[in-house]
């Protein structure tokens, strides 16, 4: 395994939150979700039965494997967002024509390292390279005979703005080369019931998967009272997403640094976009990073869609 290390800065925590507590409206980023405890939770989320975003697309791909591979063709090279861990990265390389090398990018060395020897190990022969960067990195990789092929499951495009998701998957188009491709899973516009419950499961993992921001918040210095909080799934029609919110419960405030916020009750801290497309806007935004959409793979309820695009 090669590892190439970009040494991409992680932005401590308290610092973003006392820019971003002073934003109007305050936010607390996504980003910051994932410590430990948030990462088992965001594991826990991907079982509640509300939340059909993991079932959906892993059902999608066992049903459409045979055909992604005949899209991308023999001898790719898989270029993946994620530490690959996951069953759908082993799933998609079982399933390639011969893959020739599957390179991991990850901003966490130690999740890019144990996705990178697990990939190796249960893939004999096939050549791993890791990189430590951040998503925001133009990576370039080394002149190859093998078409690239960006692997960005998961839904985690919705997580970012659509100006940010422009940018990304336009880094993505210069990566990958002209006749490289893309497989991309998104969640798609639905019914508003299904969307709220899905970001608000009955058994309170993903209330607990929010809250826990201020948890690490108090954990890492700052002043907050978490009981004076609760968690909120609200949709935003103008930007078809589902936004997560921190509402407080009664009056109270939260003191970063130099940033002191001061909340009536009903105000809110937003935490996340999750972005729902419809084949219109999936198309706009493709279209504008360069990439064009050539394949879609989806449930018979159309709930969630992987596309397959070419650069
Ligand atoms: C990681 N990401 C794709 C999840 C989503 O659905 O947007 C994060 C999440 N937030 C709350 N539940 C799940």
């Amino acid at each position: 395994m090669r590892l190439i290390d970009l040494e991409p800065k992680t932005e401590a925590f308290l610092a973003d939150a006392e820019t971003s507590l002073a934003e109007s409206p305050p936010r607390l980023h996504s980003k910051h979700l994932y410590d430990e405890a948030g990462s088992d939770l965001f594991d826990a989320i991907t079982r509640v039965p509300e939340y059909y975003l993991t079932r959906v697309e892993r059902s999608i791909f066992e049903t459409y494997l045979p055909e992604m591979a005949d899209a991308v063709g023999a001898g790719a090279r898989v270029v993946e967002f994620g530490a690959g861990l996951g069953d759908k990265t082993r799933h998609l390389i079982e399933a390639l024509h011969d893959p020739a090398e599957v390179v991991l990018i990850d901003i966490s060395k130690e999740a890019l390292i144990r996705g990178a020897t697990g990939l190796e190990s249960t893939f004999e022969g096939l050549d791993v390279t890791a990189i430590c960067a951040d998503y925001d990195e133009q990576i370039t990789l080394d002149a190859s005979a093998h078409r690239s092929v960006v692997f960005f499951p998961g839904s985690t495009l919705g997580n970012f703005t659509q100006s940010a998701a422009i940018e990304f998957l336009g880094r993505q188009a210069r990566l990958a080369g002209p006749g490289g491709g893309l497989i991309l899973g998104v969640d798609l516009v639905k019914d508003l019931p299904t969307l709220i419950a899905a970001y608000d499961d009955a058994a309170g993992v993903t209330a607990a998967f929010n809250l826990n921001l201020l948890t690490r918040l108090v954990e890492a210095g700052g002043q907050a009272e978490p009981t004076h909080f609760k968690h909120e799934s609200r949709w935003n029609p103008v930007h078809d997403r589902i936004e997560m919110h921190l509402v407080a419960t009664e009056p109270t405030s939260l003191k970063v640094g130099a940033t002191t916020l001061q909340l009536e009750a009903g105000d809110s801290l937003l935490t996340e976009h999750c972005h729902k497309y419809t084949p219109a806007r999936l198309d706009a935004i493709l279209t504008q990073a360069g990439w064009t959409r050539a394949r879609t793979w989806t449930d018979a309820d159309a709930k969630f869609a992987v596309i397959w695009a070419t650069a």
